[in-house]
């Protein structure tokens, strides 16, 4: 039987079925729920006109984390990238019923290097809601990875959906021709899609600034390198000749001391979730 890191390898993707527990998807869509209230549908066609976008995630639901440094999707991503790889986008998309199908990219397309040539980025598309060939499922084009840049038919017979359940991901490498497929049905389609690069490569999110020091000196100690508080030997990512977490944990002491008598009088208050929710 071939292993999920070989069957990414070979087709370019894989899909780990039923991997993130209901419990967690509920989580995750329930904090989502308020910010997707407001959201606009996207500005341009790759967006989606009838789509909405979140981006800055872990500052707006904290299940997010526990999606972003899943061990299911880490294994496959350390195993294919260098380390420590970054996370260089995290993306809620909300596809409405009308939504066209997005043109077939590949993720680390905008490093301008030219293909064929091993994956600069590893991607995942979460299922929150059951993904369909109906409601907008991703679509992938399996082996393209090894492709060049010929020119692909967005009617490419090869072309297939990913449907699956809630808490189901799609793991594909940043080579791999995919795409936001068409809502046909009458529902929205919502997914999270987490991307990771190189760490050798520009984040795509500027991360430094998308999640603030004092909310990642909150998330797991895998999720803060994953957002760039790590170094790759010998030196790359310092920040004033210093290991980034260094300077963070001086940040997060300097801002805890700054708002401790809020936090005695329980102006943060638990219950509210905290500067979660602060915009
Ligand atoms: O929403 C999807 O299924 C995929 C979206 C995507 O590929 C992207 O926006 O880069």
């Amino acid at each position: 039987m071939t292993s999920p890191l070989e069957q990414l390898q070979a087709e370019g993707f894989v899909v780990l079925r039923d991997v993130a527990g209901t419990d967690l998807v509920h989580r995750f869509r329930d904090q989502l729920a308020p910010y997707l209230a407001a959201a606009p549908f996207g500005r341009n066609d790759f967006e989606g006109f009838r789509s909405q976008r979140l981006y800055a995630l872990l500052t707006k639901a904290q299940a997010t984390a526990e999606l972003v440094a899943h061990p299911a999707v880490l294994e496959l991503v350390d195993a294919v990238l260098d380390a420590p790889c970054l996370l260089s986008a995290n993306i809620a998309i909300n596809v409405h019923p009308g939504e066209t199908a997005q043109s077939l990219h590949p993720d680390d397309g905008y490093c301008g290097v030219p293909r064929p040539r091993r994956p600069f980025g590893v991607s995942a598309v979460w299922a929150i809601d059951e993904f369909t060939a109906e409601n907008g499922a991703t679509e992938v084009l399996p082996g393209s990875h090894l492709f060049g840049n010929e020119p692909i038919a967005a009617t490419d017979p090869r072309i297939c959906s990913v449907e699956m359940s809630p808490g189901s991901v799609v793991v594909f490498l940043g080579t791999t021709l995919h795409r936001g497929g068409a809502n046909r049905s009458d529902g929205v389609r919502l997914g999270l899609t987490p991307q990771y690069c190189q760490p050798w490569m520009r984040q795509i999110e500027n991360m430094a600034l998308a999640v603030p020091p004092h909310v990642v000196a909150t998330l797991p100690e895998r999720v803060q390198k994953l957002l760039g508080y790590s170094i790759m030997p010998p030196f790359i990512g310092y920040v004033d000749g210093q290991h980034p977490r260094r300077i963070l944990n001086e940040f997060s002491q300097a801002w805890t001391d700054r708002h401790e008598p809020e936090l005695r009088s329980g102006a943060a208050s638990r219950e509210e979730g905290g500067w979660w929710h602060q915009r």
